[in-house]
């Protein structure tokens, strides 16, 4: 009797499987039982062969990456996110630092001659740095290199900036367009669920907040990326409340590139106890993420965080773009345990990388126009 009725369960799981399969080679999208079902029923393999299907209607087999560095203004931050490893009290002179605006225009300069098109600035929220000060260095950076394309700041630094500044949204984001403002990175997102946001870090912008910023944006003209911390407290339920809330936005504006989910790292952190997800469950992420999304036009592993192995393995499981080829000036991934305690891969290893997973390496700018075929 147990025997039948595993054989009808079985049967009625392939059915299912089949179903949702049906809908996403016919381009309907799946609804949010069916990520559900995805994340508790489907096999690796299953998942990725759907998930690259889309990835090579949508992109064949271009993996794309750019020549970008980071500027890290401070570490300094008035939150508290209990993942973060990185941030520091105002009051840590030991280990805080933050950077003056010469000094972050002398790390521009250090790349004078070499053909980086982007700087993705991102640190801390820090509580003296002023939208006057981003404005300034925005300035700076454009006068010295003006078709170096500025990424900068998380709608967490942005929230903060303009409400110490007594600035709308949209007035705030017009004062850093015209200092320089090129486009927005996806950070800040974490887990958009108040029950999950609230214990990881409830002090920083909600999700309305987090989303309003971005929507604002793209009506503005700015592309903006958007992320998602996951492989901790949350359950599957809470990942596709937060990938919900992305499509929809994503339905509105059109304005979103690319989704990066970003695994959790538990090193030095106040979520050590917590054990890292596998890399089964890391696949099963972005395959789930490229098939969820379907008005995402990429899907970013960012291998600082990931590695280089995993990263090579997800151009396999959705992912179409590699981020690019820093140097070793970020610190935040690092500090909370990534595989790169140094992530740093020039061009001719990255295009090495890409071609050994049997994919087709295109340096891209920002906004994905192509640059270079190799
Ligand atoms: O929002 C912090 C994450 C993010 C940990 O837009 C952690 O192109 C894992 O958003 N474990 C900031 N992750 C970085 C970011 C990003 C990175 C690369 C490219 C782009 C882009 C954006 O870093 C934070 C947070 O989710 N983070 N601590 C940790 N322990
Ligand atoms: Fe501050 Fe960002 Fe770290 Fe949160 S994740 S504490 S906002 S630096």
């Amino acid at each position: 009797m147990d025997t039948f009725k595993a054989v009808i369960a079985t049967k009625s799981k392939e059915a299912k499987l089949q179903e949702i399969a049906e809908k996403v080679t016919a381009s309907v999208r799946i609804t949010d039982e069916d990520a559900l079902y995805l994340f508790k029923e489907a096999s690796l393999p299953f998942l990725g062969s759907l998930a690259n299907s889309i990835r090579e209607s949508k992109q064949g087999d271009i993996t794309y990456f750019n020549r970008n560095f980071h500027i890290e203004p401070t570490n300094v931050c008035v939150f508290s996110c209990h993942f973060c490893a990185y941030s520091r009290i105002y009051s840590n002179r030991e280990e805080g630092w933050e950077l003056t605006i010469e000094q972050m225009l002398d790390q521009v300069k250090k790349y004078d001659g070499i053909p980086v098109t982007e700087v993705h600035i991102v640190g801390g929220v820090h509580p003296k740095m002023d939208l006057k000060f981003f404005a300034t260095l925005l300035d700076a950076i454009k006068k010295h290199r003006p078709e170096l394309h500025i990424k900068a700041f998380t709608a967490v630094e942005y929230d903060y900036m303009f409400r110490k500044a007594k600035l709308s949204t949209e007035e705030g984001l017009k004062t850093l367009m015209a200092a320089g403002l090129d486009s927005i990175p996806g950070g800040g997102a974490e887990i958009f669920h108040p029950d999950i946001r609230n214990q990881i870090c409830a002090d920083k912008v909600d999700a309305e907040g987090w989303l309003d910023i971005h929507a604002t944006a793209h009506r503005l003209g700015l592309h903006s990326n958007a992320t998602m911390l996951y492989g901790h407290i949350e359950q599957y339920e809470h990942r596709i409340d937060h990938m919900r809330r992305l499509r929809d936005l994503q339905d509105e504006t059109k304005g979103f590139q690319t989704f990066i989910p970003l695994k959790f790292r538990n090193k030095d952190n106040d979520m050590s106890h917590i054990a890292e997800s596998s890399i089964i469950e890391d696949m099963k992420m972005y395959a789930i993420a490229r098939i969820y999304l379907d008005n995402f036009p990429h899907l970013k592993a960012y291998w600082p965080m990931l590695g280089r192995q995993q990263a090579q393995m997800s151009l396999h499981f959705g992912v179409d773009d590699l981020d690019g080829t820093i140097d070793d000036t970020t610190k935040i991934y690092s500090m909370a345990g990534s595989e790169e305690q140094t992530p740093s891969m020039n061009t001719d290893e990255l295009v090495m990388l890409i071609k050994q997973a049997g994919r087709k390496p295109v340096e891209r700018d920002t906004l994905y126009n192509v640059l270079k075929e190799y």
